[in-house]
């Protein structure tokens, strides 16, 4: 017997993949096709996948050539497939001519023609209208978010705004993307031209920004903090729910891969039962910088709270027992480092943000049988270890990751806008609103600490 094995993502089936299936199985006798997982395929830049694996696992299933299906979820899965299932020929369209060539050594590989003009890039540009976005504010964030929206189908970025038009940040988006300058001062009529905003302004202008977007029957995704207070957080929620629009806080660690793989190897059991969250984020500002001058809405906290927050909300949840605060503030007000421990009922968390110290940066889960080490900048989960008691045994984990990290926010928000991802478990609203409420307290403890300061000055 003649065992073939073929592996795809078959997103959107189409006639391609069908063609390609019926002749792998004409190459011998029994077909094995892997399915890729959502997980591997976004390890490999795949990032617009829209259906999730059962339902491509069903369509592969009804062709009816498949003798067997299973799951591609790893790098290096080909190689231990073939051994395991005693592979006899390995192949694949003709789009990845050569790549597999190294699989020579443990089967026959054969490339097959690949079915001309269809694919499911083209399927899904022609399914839905591109999402136009309009991006409020043009900082720091806003060059970055142009050049990573590039890697996801189906954002167009059309328009930018910014109340402001003297500042230097504006007159340098303008040299840069001349086209993308709507000249106006109202708010309301920017919106009219687009179906999404991405909100990248000053911090204390989120909430107002989301708010009006939404009314006007906009999806939003805001940087963070979405607002400052539990309350305002709850009511955009609650807003955009009414209104069946997608409001997502861009808190980049929360979307990319890798984090969400340090995330299920913590919770597999691996490391044992968890008892402590140590996470640090710590960026060095430039003394004139809004960071380190604004005394009410700069600071570090503001700034990289809410990303510490989100391995501790992830894993030790929302129920904590008790929460303190230490900072250290500049002689304005500024907070330059903070230290928060949150505790529960049988864990505990700590975390430093600074603006004006440098830490180490990382992020250690510490369990009952070992701990997870994420080294800076966690947040972007390049490389991760899980170590132990013995110190000699050690298991690296090295997920792929591209880009600045923000095309995968920007990806998961127009799944959502589309209606692939509406139950989107990488943020939910509730931790969402659960960071405001950290935020919140901060904000009371900040204000008792510098009540003798005066703000404005
Ligand atoms: N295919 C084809 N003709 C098309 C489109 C796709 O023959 N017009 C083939 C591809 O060459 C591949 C299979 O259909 O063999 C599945 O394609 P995709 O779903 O795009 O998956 P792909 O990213 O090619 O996965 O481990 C995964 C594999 O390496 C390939």
């Amino acid at each position: 017997m003649t065992k073939v094995i073929t592996y795809g993502t078959f997103d959107l089936f189409h006639q391609g993949h069908y063609n390609l299936l019926k002749h792998a199985k004409a190459l011998g006798d029994y077909l094995i096709v892997g399915v890729t997982s959502e997980h591997f395929d976004e390890n490999r830049g795949k990032i617009n996948v829209l259906e999730d694996v059962l339902t491509r696992v069903q369509h592969v299933r009804d062709t009816g050539f498949a003798d067997q299906i299973i799951i591609e979820d790893h790098e290096g899965q080909k190689i231990e497939d073939i051994q395991r299932y005693g592979v006899d020929i390995f192949t694949v369209g003709s789009d990845w001519v050569g790549t597999f060539d190294y699989l020579n050594q443990y089967c026959k590989v054969v490339y097959l023609p690949r079915t001309p003009d269809i694919s499911s890039t083209a399927i899904r540009s022609n399914m839905f209208q591109p999402v136009r976005i309009g991006i409020v504010g043009t900082g720091r964030m806003a060059p970055r978010f142009i050049s990573e929206a590039k890697y996801v189908s189906g954002a167009q970025i059309i328009a930018a705004y910014n109340p402001v038009n003297d500042a230097e940040s504006f007159s340098e988006f303008r040299t840069h993307f001349p086209s993308l300058i709507y000249e106006t001062e109202n708010y309301e009529h920017f919106l009219e031209l687009i179906d999404a905003v991405y909100i990248a302004s000053p911090n204390e202008t989120h909430y107002n920004y989301a708010q009006k977007a939404l009314l006007q029957g906009k999806h939003v995704l805001s940087e963070k903090p979405l607002a400052f207070t539990k309350r305002e957080t709850q009511e955009l929620y609650d807003l955009a729910e009414t209104k069946n629009l997608v409001l997502l806080e861009a808190v980049k660690a929360a979307y990319c891969p890798g984090f969400q793989e340090l995330i299920n190897v913590a919770e597999s059991g691996r490391i044992g039962e968890i008892k402590d969250i140590e996470a640090d984020f710590t960026r060095l500002a430039a003394e004139n910088s809004r960071e380190r001058t604004d005394a009410e809405y700069g600071g570090a906290f503001y700034e990289f709270g809410p990303s510490v927050l989100v391995p501790i909300i992830k894993l030790l949840g929302t129920n904590y027992k008790d929460i303190s605060f230490h900072s250290i503030f500049d002689t304005s007000g500024v907070d330059e480092y903070d230290k928060m421990d949150i505790y529960y009922d049988n864990a505990m968390a700590s975390a430093r943000t600074g603006v004006a110290v440098k830490t180490e940066g990382q992020l250690v889960i510490s369990g009952t049988k070992g701990y997870i080490l994420a080294q800076s900048p966690w947040w972007l989960t390049k490389h991760f270890e899980v170590r132990y008691e013995d110190s000699e045994k050690i298991e690296s984990y090295d997920p792929p990751f591209r880009g600045d990290g923000l095309r995968y926010e920007i990806s998961e928000f127009i799944r959502k806008i589309i209606g692939f991802s509406r139950n989107g478990y990488k943020l939910t609203a509730e931790e969402s609103i659960f960071m405001a409420e950290i935020i919140e307290k901060y904000t009371e403890y900040k204000n008792k600490q510098t009540s003798g300061i005066d703000h404005l000055n």
